[in-house]
């Protein structure tokens, strides 16, 4: 237990994987793309699809909130519709802020999310509740990357396990130290802002010179998915978002499905149960100079 004071409690309710069961009575899984606080495309993806409460689980994959317009609205008809949610870069960055181990950045449009009111704190409260990766028999669902070292579904499990409690509080405290698989990246950064890695798992630097479509020059830097190789995590395919840059990924074993709604892109889910790919547009471009982060 961590011994600073916490204004939301995190510590207590965080947990890194979760294991989720298939949908009962025909019902449908959406696995959902980078929402960033579009809240209209989200109302629109719903009607799109038919989206039924009684039947159907949405489960968006991480960045909820921030850069957008309604990062509240968004959270508030999510929790209304009983979404399973993961957490990503962003979301984590929203709750670090609400707890003072992170700074409000000029680009953030989180100000009203964390105000510290009653209403904000039980929406964030929530969005904590998120693990980092969720399980199905057949899918891994993340918000950006494995880490290539977990090759297989015991390794994942027991890196997960040792995975530091504490998400964004105390920061320091949620360091590589407890998480041996990972040297100097923090595991729930890994797992949420990993794009190019390496065998082991490293990030290139600011160094690294990149092509004009963000790909590093240096071939020793591959997206993370070519590290991963279903075989030992039971044939599981993984669905992912964070990259907006690259769009909509269909690789062999994975599919990014991040289509930069809040850039002006597309909101886009998966719906596994009937092999489906739905997409809106987005409004408006919300965000500009592209900055996939
Ligand atoms: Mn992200």
């Amino acid at each position: 237990m961590f011994s600073e004071p916490s204004a939301l409690g995190l510590q207590t309710i965080y947990s890194s994987i979760v294991d989720d069961d298939l949908p009962e009575d025909g019902g449908r899984r959406v696995f959902l793309g980078d929402l960033q606080g579009c809240l209209a495309e989200l109302e629109s993806l719903l009607a799109e699809i038919a989206f039924d409460e009684s039947k159907d689980v949405l489960y968006p994959l991480g960045d909820l909130v921030n850069r957008g317009p309604n990062s509240k609205g968004v959270l508030k008809l999510l929790r209304q519709l009983g979404a399973r949610p993961i957490l990503g870069n962003h979301d984590i960055h929203a709750l670090g802020v609400r707890e003072g181990t992170r700074k409000l950045s000029k680009q953030d449009t989180i100000k009203e999310l964390v105000d510290g009111s009653a209403e904000s704190d039980e929406l964030l409260r929530w969005l904590a509740g998120a693990p980092l990766i969720r399980t199905f028999p057949d899918y891994y669902l993340v918000h950006a990357a494995l880490h290539p070292s977990w090759k297989s579904e015991k390794q994942l499990r027991t890196a997960m396990r040792s995975a530091p409690r504490g998400l964004v509080f105390p920061k320091k405290q949620a360091a590589a130290k407890n998480f041996a698989k990972i040297k100097d990246i923090d595991s729930s950064d890994f797992i949420t802002r990993t794009r190019f890695t390496n065998p082991k798992g490293a990030w290139p630097s600011k160094h690294d010179k990149c092509n004009e479509d963000g790909v590093p020059l240096d071939p020793r830097w591959s997206p993370w998915y070519e590290y991963y190789s279903p075989d030992g995590h039971r044939g599981r395919f993984v669905v992912y978002g964070h990259w907006a840059q690259f769009g909509l990924r269909k690789g062999e074993n994975t599919l990014g499905i991040d289509t930069g709604c809040v850039w002006g892109g597309e909101l886009t889910a998966w719906i596994p149960e009937e092999a489906r790919i739905a997409s809106v547009r987005a409004k408006e471009r919300y965000a500009g100079n592209f900055r996939p982060r």
